[in-house]
């Protein structure tokens, strides 16, 4: 172990192992942890809390705990805790397939929400009393304010309502990330919310670290381990399609006169097709961009260097191992162009409508309308969540959606006649991108958005089935206005759960 980061000498004494600070935790609490897409969770108590609640089962001893955090963890985090059955209930976005095993098989309660919303909801007290904070820091000041990590997610939140608090002082954060983090202490609860002071992605104001009042703490856990990321995958054809019509898009809007030429703050969702998209803005000749997004990942991180990107406003890193390790070799001029605040602050309504951003997330599927499922598999199986999609699609200036046009190889196609779950409506869905093309959606009817969405999304083995259900829909529905047969609209999903290949994915 290095030199220890709890500068706070008064705290030293309450420097325990992780099985004496997991002791803390009991049956039925509700904890408030850190992390956020992989970034800044709690890396050891969780796992010592696992062999608890596993020895406590196998005494047959009910032993559950709820569990509130910023967004996915890892799994030090939830897929311990979910292999030994230890959590009853969670919130909000997860990705862990362990956990997304046990939420399916229906042996957990999991309920999604948006992001900006978890630190409000538990002001308002939706969720009862929030009984620990688990929190990762990258060190304790002398003064006792606590340094944040790599996320910052909703662990104001937690350390302001919690009970109780126990800190892990991961020494493999870098100390230099402080600075960086911008938290807003200004938030009250209505009816006395005031305007909050952002007008730009790079405004700051707020606080260099947290507050946490010390007799809260009651155990601190010195740790040395690295946050945990998956390696992006190569960008394949489909996603440098779609990256193309993205850019292409842009370059349009900026000739049109509705954008400017250094765009407007740009929203990025996770995953590989985002990437490929920052790549392709990485060969544009967009220069001076902003970012007010939620997840800081690889592809910002080379569009910073390149100077495509300006600077980049976020909640957390989500950063593949050489991502991370390109972010500490240059610490000292990232510092200088990452904010990063609670995310109730990077997820604002209020801020993401006053920025006017572009927002772009995945999807599972849309419908020939324009509405969009974030997060249903044939309705029924959760993948992720709605994350903060739906932050950003509602407020965006103009909010798009990505995805290839078929999945599963092929045997199912992502435009369907209905979507099987709503996540975004039509009224929040302006543009949607496949490989096939782009469907600007902004100021048509329904039915002339299902013509456009069936001319320039579809797959083309797809395109004729669905152009005869839309006509048959046009000649036989109820209503003229948005045109279905009732009888059919899920007939897609139905053959492809019939083929059996669902069970087995
Ligand atoms: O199944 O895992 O069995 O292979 O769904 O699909 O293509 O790997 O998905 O990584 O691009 O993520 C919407 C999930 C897309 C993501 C979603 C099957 C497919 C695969 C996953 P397998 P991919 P991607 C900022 C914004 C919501 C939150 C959000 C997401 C699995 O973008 O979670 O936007 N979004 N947050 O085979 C049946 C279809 C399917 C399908 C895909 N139409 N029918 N199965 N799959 N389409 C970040 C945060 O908020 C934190």
């Amino acid at each position: 172990m290095t030199q220890t980061r709890v500068h706070a000498e008064e705290l030293r004494q309450r420097i325990m192992t992780a099985e004496q600070a997991a002791a803390f935790i009991e049956n039925d609490m509700t904890v408030g942890m850190s992390g956020f897409t992989g970034a800044g969770y709690p890396k050891a108590v969780p796992q010592a809390l696992a062999k608890r609640i596993e020895a406590a089962h196998a005494e047959n001893k009910p032993f559950q705990i709820r569990v509130l955090t910023g967004a996915s963890t890892a799994p030090e985090l939830d897929g311990v805790l979910a292999r030994v059955d230890g959590i009853g209930m969670r919130t909000p976005y997860q990705s862990d397939p362990i956990l997304r095993d046990r939420i399916n098989a229906g042996s957990l309660d999991y309920f999604d929400m948006h992001l900006s919303h978890v630190a409000q909801h538990t002001w308002f007290g939706f969720y009862g009393e929030v009984d620990i904070a688990l929190i990762e820091v990258a060190g304790i000041l002398p003064d006792g304010r606590l340094m944040p990590s790599s996320s910052v997610g909703n662990n104001k939140t937690w350390i302001d309502q919690a009970k109780k608090v126990i800190v892990e002082v991961n020494s493999w954060q870098p100390e230099q990330l402080y600075g960086m983090h911008d938290i807003y202490y200004g938030t009250a609860l209505p009816p006395n919310r005031k305007p909050i002071p952002l007008v730009r992605p790079d405004d700051r104001f707020g606080e260099k670290a947290f507050f946490c009042d010390p007799k809260k703490i009651v155990a601190i856990v010195e740790t040395d381990a690295p946050d945990r990321n998956t390696p992006f995958s190569p960008l394949d054809a489909d996603s440098k399609r779609i990256a193309e019509h993205v850019i292409d898009f842009l370059n349009n809007e900026v000739s049109a006169g509705r954008l400017p030429k250094n765009l407007l703050p740009l929203q990025s969702g996770v995953g590989n097709i985002a990437n490929a998209v920052l790549a392709g803005l990485g060969n544009s000749q967009f220069r001076g961009l902003t970012a007010f997004t939620e997840v800081i990942q690889d592809g910002m991180l080379e569009l910073l260097k390149s100077g495509v990107l300006r600077m980049a406003s976020g909640t957390s890193f989500s950063l593949s191992p050489d991502g991370i390790q390109e972010f500490i070799d240059n610490i000292a001029f990232y510092r200088e162009r990452i904010v990063l605040r609670p995310q109730e602050m990077s997820n604002h309504p209020e801020l993401i409508r006053r920025l006017g951003c572009l927002s772009m997330n995945g999807m599972i599927e849309a419908d020939i309308y324009g509405n969009v499922n974030s997060t249903h598999l044939m309705a029924s199986r959760i993948q992720n969540g709605i994350g903060g999609s739906g932050d950003f699609a509602r407020n965006a200036y103009i909010s798009m959606f990505v995805t290839p046009s078929m999945a599963k190889k092929g045997q199912i196609s992502c435009i369907v006649p209905m979507v099987s779950h709503v996540d975004h409506t039509e009224h929040d869905v302006a543009v949607i991108i496949t490989e096939q093309g782009l469907a600007d959606l902004r100021g048509l009817s329904p039915k002339q958005r299902a013509r456009k969405i069936i001319d320039k999304c579809v797959h083309p083995s797809y395109r004729d089935m669905l152009t005869d259900y839309f006509e048959r829909a046009c000649r036989d529905s109820f209503g003229k206005h948005t045109p279905h047969l009732l009888t059919e609209v899920f007939s897609w999903h139905q053959r492809y759960i019939e083929t059996g290949t669902m069970q087995k994915a």
